[in-house]
């Protein structure tokens, strides 16, 4: 029994992701597309009452969006089909708040085609937000709005290829001009929109969609719009309504939490998520976008970050690039792992299956693992000369569940072990973590994992 137990893998240590939810974690960056009627009428949240004539790009381009997006590395794009506002980018059947009574292309344009076709024919992924709440609709707030919502879910889900993601999101202002009546409507989110009916519609042509927002979500929230995962940060997570809101826990999660429920960070290149000439000089620098990539992607996050469209139809030349600049700087940083040259000791294995050379190769299911019951461990890398290292990337298999609770970085420089300064708590990895710090010389690497819910399964360690 002992020899079976040591050399299978390690029992999985539950709750583990299914496999969507490794394969929309493997994506780790992907973009947003604010864009509508706000985007010409300089507003945040239209009331519902903006003429759909004012929707009028001068050079609408979506495959410029999808080759910027590619250039920055994003995996993905998810378009707003419809904000708050109620404004349909889709020639729908519910309503006539939409593209079809637009000057564009005198009425005969598709956004959500357009670009879902540009997406198809570059190799990027598209995805859908379609705002629950609706503040055109008169029947909003009665029974009579949610066929309707569930309908163009449909139409969404059904009409326009593959979807990645579907975004549910979670505003609820209330007033509104819901058909003139120009008042405020309150509804219960968690039972009013009926989600698990919601979410059945689009798995039902995209079985492999993930869900963010509602009540059945298949990931959640990180709690904040500014670009901030917890340096905690647990995949685990309690699955009631009221924890999915809770502003105070999600970004950190739960090490008990009854079900995995991986965190997005989204957040904006712009201070808005809609175009504001205003705020042509506010779009945030190369420098600015590496640190939210660390504070999300570097955090055991996904980071969903936000390019909002111009009048004109195009993603800003400025936030172009600066985006593909942080790109670049990102690919230079990660270019090369010093470890590869290194010899490398576990003061635990499990097997010969399970040898710790496996965090050096590139198969993300070949891991290193230790024995049943040992969830204190160290590797130890040995480099051939003296190295300059800053970074620090770890990825726990997490196809077994997310256990390390805490760890520790040292070197080994002129004779003796040294702890290496570090500026945030070293606690969770979970499916990536990595950690900066000011460049020092090492002949050794020593990662020390202390503290663990289960036996330590690493696919993946990295120096740069
Ligand atoms: C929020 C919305 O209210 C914002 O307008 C934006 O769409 C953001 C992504 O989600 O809840």
């Amino acid at each position: 029994m002992l020899l079976a137990s040591c050399v299978g893998r390690p029992e999985r240590s539950l709750p583990v992701p299914s496999k969507q939810q490794l394969e929309w974690q493997q994506l780790e960056t992907y973009a947003f597309i604010h864009f509508g009627l706000n985007t010409f009428n300089d507003m945040e949240w239209g009331y519902g009452d903006t003429p759909a004539s004012t929707f009028n790009p001068s050079d609408l381009d979506c495959e410029q969006w999808v080759l910027t997006l590619k250039a920055c590395g994003m995996k993905g794009v998810i378009l707003t089909a419809k904000h708050h506002d109620g404004f349909c980018l889709w020639p729908t059947a519910t309503t006539d708040y939409s593209i079809k009574n637009s000057p564009y292309k005198n009425g005969q344009g598709d956004l959500v085609r357009e670009l879902s076709d540009a997406c198809h024919k570059h190799g990027l992924k598209f995805g859908i937000y379609c705002s629950p709440w609706d503040r055109h609709q008169a029947e909003y707030g009665r029974e009579g709005y949610v066929g309707l919502y569930h309908q163009q879910i449909e139409e969404l889900a059904s009409q326009y290829g593959e979807l990645f993601e579907f975004w549910f999101d979670g505003a609820n202002g209330g007033d509104g001009w819901y058909g003139g009546a120009n008042e405020t409507r309150a509804i219960t989110a968690e039972h009013y929109y009926d989600y698990e009916k919601a979410r059945d519609i689009v798995w039902k042509y995209n079985p492999e969609a993930a869900i963010f927002g509602g009540t059945v979500p298949t990931l959640r929230w990180i709690g904040n719009e500014q670009g901030r995962a917890g340096t905690t940060l647990w995949s685990m997570y309690h699955p009631d309504y009221e924890s999915l809101n809770n502003t105070k826990t999600l970004a950190r999660g739960f090490a008990d939490g009854e079900a995995w429920l991986p965190a997005e960070v989204d957040v904006s290149i712009q201070p808005g998520w809609f175009y504001h000439e205003n705020e042509d000089a506010k779009v945030r620098t190369p420098e600015q976008l590496m640190e939210l990539y660390y504070q999300s992607v570097g955090r055991n996050a996904n980071l969903l970050l936000n390019f909002p469209v111009n009048k004109e139809g195009k993603i800003p030349s400025v936030d172009s690039a600066n985006a593909v600049r942080w790109y670049q700087s990102l690919q230079q940083e990660f270019a090369y792992n010093l470890l590869k040259d290194c010899k490398v000791q576990a003061s635990n294995t499990r097997s010969n299956r399970f040898s710790a050379q496996y965090v050096l190769d590139e198969e993300y299911t070949h891991y290193w693992a230790t024995e049943d019951g040992i969830n204190k461990a160290e590797l130890v890398f040995e480099f051939p000369n003296p190295t300059v290292v800053s970074r620090v990337m770890l990825q726990e298999y997490i196809p077994l569940g997310q256990n390390v609770k805490q760890f520790t970085l040292s070197r080994y420089a002129n004779g003796k072990w040294l702890p290496i300064e570090i500026q945030e708590e070293l606690t969770t990895i979970g499916y990536k973590r990595l950690v900066r710090f000011e460049p020092v010389e090492m002949e050794k690497l020593r990662i020390r994992l202390v503290a663990a819910k289960g036996t330590l399964c690493l696919t993946h360690v990295g120096a740069y």
